[in-house]
């Protein structure tokens, strides 16, 4: 029997045991730059079996909020150059999750000033974060979409494959994660919600799942499968993500990624951030035969999972097999020691909501260690 303390191999990753910093957007990177700062935060949680990124953009069109870190520019490589060194330096194991927002952006944040791009022009009912003129903070209502032209689609496949080879060739990631959760670009193209297309991209769900495919396939090219995790969301609604039939779309899904090669498959459990048992549509969503999905395809990755996770029910996912890895978020915002505490069964400290977007480093590197 595993626990959540033994070491695992995730196609090419060597992991030391079986918890994971789940990705967290922090808005600390101005400039979509990450600083010393940000260097230091990750450093702080190195003992983490995999340290996944917060959301970092593929180009200045996947960007969706003020603040996130981006992978396009020298500037934002040589940034995160900084951290991954640092994180190794302390014996940590690193990947970047790659990101494009789709239409959960706002005009102000994209190139010229321009709508932002979806599978569809259906404006998502969700919110952004901006950061006003005197550097306060503020949430904004995401902008009007315009609908991706047929010609557009391999300029962003080009994005996806140059983050993702800029990740370890030049920043010196471990591997990358692709974001196909939470509504945003990858999630939209698979969800009838926002999907209304009639070319190949749209329809049946061999169609809605062709973008998510061919971004996979971009990114294997760029970093290699056996350095390549997706993180999906099968049932969120999170930034108005919606899909009446969640259970044959992800399965389709599963099995195509079972016949490539991937590190591993994260999937979060629920509405993200919220209630663990979050159905769409008429019935409850089958973890399990998803699973099996990705597995009778061949599927060898590690089998991660998240959303409200703690100790017992963690340590419940790996002793019985049902996971391999399980990633926490809130937990590790405000325990940087999270393996050490679990282990030990020390008290944790409770994550501060109001410094989770944004500001320095309150909240961000002054969580303590246990004694
Ligand atoms: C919280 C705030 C902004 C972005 C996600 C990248 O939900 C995010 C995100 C979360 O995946």
């Amino acid at each position: 029997m595993a626990t959540l303390f033994d070491p695992i191999l995730a196609g090419d990753l060597s992991l030391p045991n079986r918890i994971a910093m789940a990705p967290l957007t922090r808005n600390r990177s101005p400039g979509a730059v990450p600083t010393p700062l940000v260097a230091e935060y990750y450093t702080q949680r190195a003992t983490a079996g995999l340290l996944i990124t917060e959301a970092t953009a593929i180009s200045h069109q996947g960007q969706g909020y003020a603040d996130v870190p981006g992978l396009y520019a020298p500037g934002q490589i040589a940034g995160w150059r900084r951290v991954t060194d640092a994180v190794h330096a302390a014996g940590g194991r690193i990947v970047t999750q790659l990101w494009h927002v789709g239409r959960i952006s706002h005009e102000t944040l994209q190139p010229g000033g321009g709508k932002p791009v979806a599978p569809s022009a259906i404006r998502a009912r969700s919110k952004t974060f901006l950061i006003n003129a005197d550097g306060s903070g503020s949430f904004a209502e995401t902008s009007e979409p315009r609908a991706l032209e047929l010609s557009e689609i391999p300029g962003i496949l080009d994005d996806y494959r140059r983050a993702a080879r800029a990740a370890v060739e030049e920043a010196g990631f471990d591997g990358v994660e692709i974001h196909a959760a939470n509504g945003y670009l990858i999630d939209q193209f698979l969800r009838s919600g926002s999907n209304r297309r009639t070319d190949a991209y749209g329809g049946p769900i061999e169609n809605r799942a062709r973008f998510l495919f061919e971004a996979v396939d971009a990114v294997i090219e760029g970093a290699g499968a056996g350095r390549v995790g997706i993180r999906l969301s099968p049932v969120t609604p999170a930034n108005d993500a919606f899909d009446p039939e969640p259970q044959p779309l992800f399965e389709h899904v599963a099995r195509g990624l079972g016949l490539r090669g991937l590190a591993y498959i994260h999937t979060i459990e629920g509405a993200t951030g919220g209630a663990r048992d979050y159905r769409q549509g008429e019935r409850d969503f089958d973890y399990a035969a998803y699973k099996a999905a990705y597995r009778d395809a061949g599927g060898k990755g590690a089998w991660m999972v998240n959303n409200g996770y703690d100790a017992g029910l963690a340590r419940q996912a790996v002793e019985s097999g049902a996971a391999d890895l399980v990633a926490f978020g809130k937990l590790y915002i405000a325990n940087p020691d999270l393996v050490t505490r679990l282990r030990d069964g020390t008290a944790l400290n409770a994550p501060d909501k109001t410094t989770f977007y944004g500001g320095g480093a309150r909240g961000y590197t002054d969580y303590p260690f246990a004694a």
